[in-house]
């Protein structure tokens, strides 16, 4: 059963409220939860149930991290699991709240190979406990012009990067999304290059704001949003952020990617939010809030990189026109 938050039981507080003091101190709540957690994992051990296991709408204790909350009010929890992109289900907004009831999320594990010093096989147990869990409320903004504002649980990825050690020759990392034609119905048309897949630049993938995800709104990934583990790289339009993620490569070259195959002119291997370069077929200089814009609402202008100026630097002395 699926918990819901309703967007109005989330506190949201300014940045400005928030201090590092505060920040440690959940952090520190957030570690004595952590305590409590291991007990309770233990007594499931014990009753031959495996931690690893993930049922749907199991709560991820996480501490907000007041450095990623966009001051927008968090989408509702039912819009952003009703209207989504994610193709193995069908190509459709609501295919994937109707079909990704077939996808089997435990056990799961996620294959991190290629330019490492340490290439290693995580569960999904693992992942959970490799840094601790936190909560960032990030836009995701879709190259079709529509937008969420989700309460994210997970942690930096460069926390995975660290441990698996990258040799000097990882210049890119590739994200590959689970393929099987028995979980997902969309796998029978081949309207995109399957298994879907992914890249970003070493840097990009280090940047602090780039989210290994484990959950959002308090709980495990809906199946739909990605389950049981994805990437969530806000700066960037939503198609980076590959979902159900079965294997993480190391690269020396820039890895193919499922929509730059599909069409190269339209989706760039980069692919920043950007209102200043359009899509070929369409303006990129508006979107739409999922839940709250009708479709007859004035449009909200779209910004530069998401607002995520953070993100900027690296692309200094980058002509974003050419590497859209
Ligand atoms: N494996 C996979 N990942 C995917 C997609 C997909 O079709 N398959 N769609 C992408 C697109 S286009 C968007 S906008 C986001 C949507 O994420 P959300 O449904 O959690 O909002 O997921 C991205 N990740
Ligand atoms: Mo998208």
């Amino acid at each position: 059963m699926l918990i819901k938050i309703k967007p109005d039981q989330i506190d949201i507080p300014t940045s400005s409220e928030i201090t590092p003091k505060e920040v440690f101190l959940s952090r520190r709540r957030f570690m004595n939860q952590l305590a409590v957690g291991a007990v309770a994992g233990g007594a499931l051990l014990n009753a031959g149930m495996a931690f690893a296991q993930t049922p749907a709408g199991r709560k991820l204790a996480a501490a907000r991290n007041g450095l990623y909350v966009a001051p927008d009010k968090p989408t509702a929890f039912k819009d952003a699991t009703a209207y989504n992109n994610f193709y193995e289900f069908g190509t459709g907004k609501s295919d994937p709240a109707q079909n990704a009831g077939t996808l089997h999320t435990s056990p799961w594990t996620v294959s991190i190979e290629g330019e490492v010093k340490r290439p290693v096989t995580m569960d999904l147990e693992r992942l959970l406990k490799l840094a601790p869990l936190e909560e960032r409320i990030y836009r995701l903004r879709c190259v079709e012009g529509w937008s969420m504002v989700i309460p994210w649980v997970g942690y930096s990825l460069s926390a995975l990067i660290k441990q698996v050690e990258p040799t000097g020759n990882a210049k890119y990392i590739e994200f590959v999304t689970l393929a099987d034609k028995r979980q997902m119905p969309g796998l029978s048309s081949n309207v995109l290059q399957w298994p879907y897949t992914e890249g970003l630049r070493m840097d990009e993938a280090n940047h602090p704001l780039t989210l290994l995800t484990l959950g959002m709104y308090g709980e495990v990934l809906p199946n739909q949003n990605g389950a049981p583990v994805r990437i969530v790289v806000p700066w960037k339009y939503g198609f980076k952020s590959a979902k159900s993620i079965v294997k993480i490569r190391f690269l020396k070259e820039q890895p193919p990617t499922s929509w730059n195959l599909y069409a190269a002119n339209e989706y760039g291997f980069y692919s920043n939010v950007n209102p200043n370069v359009d899509h070929p077929r369409w303006s990129q200089a508006t979107e739409r809030r999922i839940g709250e814009d009708g479709f007859f609402a004035k449009k909200r202008k779209t910004l530069l990189f998401n607002g995520y100026n953070e993100a900027a630097p690296l692309y200094a002395g980058m002509d974003l026109k050419k590497f859209f």
